[in-house]
């Protein structure tokens, strides 16, 4: 653990008697259920484009996993996430599809993977490549390059000149964890990001990982995520410094250790999970 956070534990009180956030805690089966009846009104879009992007190691790859594993019922680890030893370990471009009901059938949307932002401005993805991404002129399978954006003449002919309405993101998810401080350079390129996004419309929502990591409180019993002040004061902070409205931030417990499936982690990130459907198939009806 940072010393910062162990320092916050010592000189906050932890939690509140009240939640400032109400959810339905012990009813994932309604949320699970509004995500399975998701259907896109627009004929024309076989998928909702869901990109995640943030930080290096705050937990992107494990939040499409946790995804995965919410909508299946049980562990799943397609996107590969890495051991946090500071070193970046998704490096291509990916979406990643979630099986529904049976082998071949899937649910209408993809989450796209990307490499993360590095505190340097030489290292990590460049925020060029995470803006052609939005605009859907990034194929699959596009390994970012940390010395240069992709270019339209790409080798590997990665680079989709012509792109359609399912090759364009619907969605933007900024993935930060609470443990770690997001240098100033970082804030800029997310921030640049953000600006890119919201000039083309797409809706932007952020997600607060390793909740159970920052709060010993949290890691007893999730249910005191929204009475938590060290995490009511991380989402202002992430509100303030990155413009996202309030509503739009929600607090996500990965499954990173566990080997069967929690009630209370389930609700957490199904609340967000319909959050963004809803955003995204809002943001494809007014184009
Ligand atoms: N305790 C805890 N650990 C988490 C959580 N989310 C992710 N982790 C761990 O954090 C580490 C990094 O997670 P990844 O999912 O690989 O992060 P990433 O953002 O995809 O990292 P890069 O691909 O390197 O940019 C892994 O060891 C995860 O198990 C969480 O909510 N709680
Ligand atoms: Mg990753």
């Amino acid at each position: 653990m940072e010393f910062w956070n162990f320092r916050s534990w010592l000189f906050e009180p932890t939690t509140l008697g009240e939640a400032w956030r109400d959810i339905q805690w012990g009813h994932p089966e309604k949320d699970l259920q509004i995500v399975r009846d998701y259907n896109p009104h627009n004929p024309e879009l076989q998928h909702l484009r869901i990109m995640v992007c943030g930080p290096t190691g705050s937990g992107k790859s494990s939040f499409i996993n946790s995804v995965d594993t919410v909508l299946k019922g049980r562990l799943a680890c397609q996107a590969l996430a890495d051991a946090p030893i500071g070193q970046t370990f998704t490096k291509e471009y990916r979406a990643y599809k979630i099986q529904k009901d049976s082998p071949g059938s899937f649910y209408p949307f993809l989450l796209s993977d990307t490499r993360g932002f590095e505190n340097h401005a030489d290292m990590g993805v460049k925020v060029e490549d995470i803006k052609l991404a939005l605009k859907g002129h990034i194929k699959d399978g596009y390994q970012f390059d940390p010395g240069a954006a992709i270019s339209e003449d790409d080798t590997n002919y990665r680079y989709n000149a012509n792109p359609n309405l399912n090759d364009r993101v619907h969605v933007l998810v900024f993935v930060t964890s609470v443990l770690s401080l997001m240098a100033d350079e970082c804030l800029k390129k997310m921030r640049n990001v953000r600006l890119e996004a919201r000039m083309l419309g797409i809706p932007q929502l952020a997600i607060l990982t390793k909740i159970d990591e920052a709060c010993p409180d949290v890691a007893k019993n999730k249910r005191n995520v929204y009475k938590s002040t060290y995490l009511k004061r991380k989402i202002m902070e992430l509100h303030e410094s990155l413009g996202i409205p309030l509503s739009c931030i929600f607090p996500v417990k990965n499954y990173n250790s566990e080997i069967d499936t929690n009630e209370d982690t389930d609700t957490l990130i199904l609340s967000v999970l319909k959050h963004i459907i809803m955003h995204g198939e809002d943001f494809v009806n007014r184009l």
